[in-house]
C-alpha cells in the first residue's frame, strides 16, 4: 500500500474510532448495579428526603431498574420535599436520552432535562386527572412555566420506551414499545417545544418514577447504534468508561 493512503487510512480509522465513541455518554441497564444502590453515574442533585435505588422489577421477573424514590408518589416531587436525582455534567447542552419508564400510579410524573439546580430545569411531565393522556413540557425557575404538550396514553405499572431530544432551544419526545420499535427511529415526536432559557445541565428524575436501559448520546444516530434488534442494550456503562 502506497504510504500516503496507508496514512489516510489510519488517519480515518482513528477519526472514527474517536468520532463514534466519544458521543456515546452514558448507557446502563442496571443489571450490573447491586440492589439497593445508588447506579454508578447517578447522583443526588437536590437533596430531599427521599432515595433513589436500584430495585427488582415489578413486572418482569430477573431484571433489575432504578427506582427514582423511597416514598409514595405525592411524597416525591421537590416541592413537598423530595430528592432529585440525576446523571451526566453539569456542562452538557444538547443530548439524546433514551429510557424504558414505568409509572407506579397515576400521577404527575416526570423527567429533566438540562437539570441546573432546584429552580432551574426543565420537566417533561406525565400529566394526571382531567389532563390524563397529556405530557407537558415546563420550564422551572421558581415557577412552574409550561411549554408545549402532546398525547401519549400510559397505563400505570407498565413500562413504555421514550426518547427525548434535546437541540438547542428545541425539545422532542417520542414514544411507544420497545418490542414494536427499539429505538423509536421508526415513531413520529408527539410533543415538541421551544425555549432559550436553560442552555446546559444534566438528565434527572422527577417524581415516583422506574426507569431502565438509559441510553445518552449528542444525537439520535449514537442512541440507534446502542441498542439490538431486540431492544436490549448492545454495550454496557462499565465498557463505555474503559
Ligand atoms: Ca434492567
Amino acid at each position: 500500500m502506497n504510504r500516503y493512503l496507508l496514512a489516510a487510512v489510519v488517519a480515518c480509522t482513528f477519526t472514527w474510532a474517536s468520532y463514534s465513541h466519544a458521543e456515546l455518554l452514558y448507557v446502563n441497564d442496571f443489571e450490573g448495579e447491586a440492589l439497593g444502590s445508588v447506579p454508578s453515574g447517578w447522583q443526588k442533585v437536590w437533596d430531599g428526603s427521599t432515595t433513589a435505588s436500584v430495585i427488582a422489577d415489578p413486572v418482569a421477573g430477573g431484571n433489575q431498574v432504578l427506582a427514582s424514590s423511597d416514598l409514595a408518589h405525592d411524597a416525591s416531587r421537590h416541592d413537598v420535599g423530595g430528592s432529585i436525582y440525576g446523571v451526566g455534567d453539569a456542562t452538557w447542552t444538547d443530548y439524546v436520552v433514551q429510557y424504558d419508564a414505568l409509572y407506579p400510579t397515576d400521577f404527575y410524573i416526570g423527567t429533566l432535562f438540562r437539570y441546573q439546580d432546584d429552580t432551574n430545569f426543565y420537566l417533561l411531565d406525565r400529566r394526571s386527572a382531567g389532563e390524563l393522556g397529556t405530557f407537558t413540557f415546563y420550564h422551572h425557575d421558581g415557577g412552574w412555566n409550561a411549554l408545549d404538550s402532546g398525547t401519549f396514553d400510559t397505563e400505570p405499572m407498565e413500562w413504555y420506551r421514550f426518547r427525548l431530544s434535546v437541540q438547542g432551544d428545541t425539545f422532542e419526545v417520542r414514544a411507544g414499545l420497545a418490542a414494536d420499535d427499539p429505538d423509536l427511529s421508526n415513531t413520529d415526536p408527539f410533543a415538541t417545544g421551544t425555549d432559550a432559557a436553560l442552555a446546559n445541565g444534566v438528565f434527572a428524575l422527577y417524581g415516583l418514577i422506574y426507569i431502565d436501559n438509559v441510553i445518552i448520546g449528542e444525537t439520535g444516530v449514537d442512541i440507534s447504534a446502542a441498542v439490538e434488534p431486540h431492544g436490549k442494550l448492545a454495550t454496557t456503562w462499565a465498557s463505555l468508561r474503559r
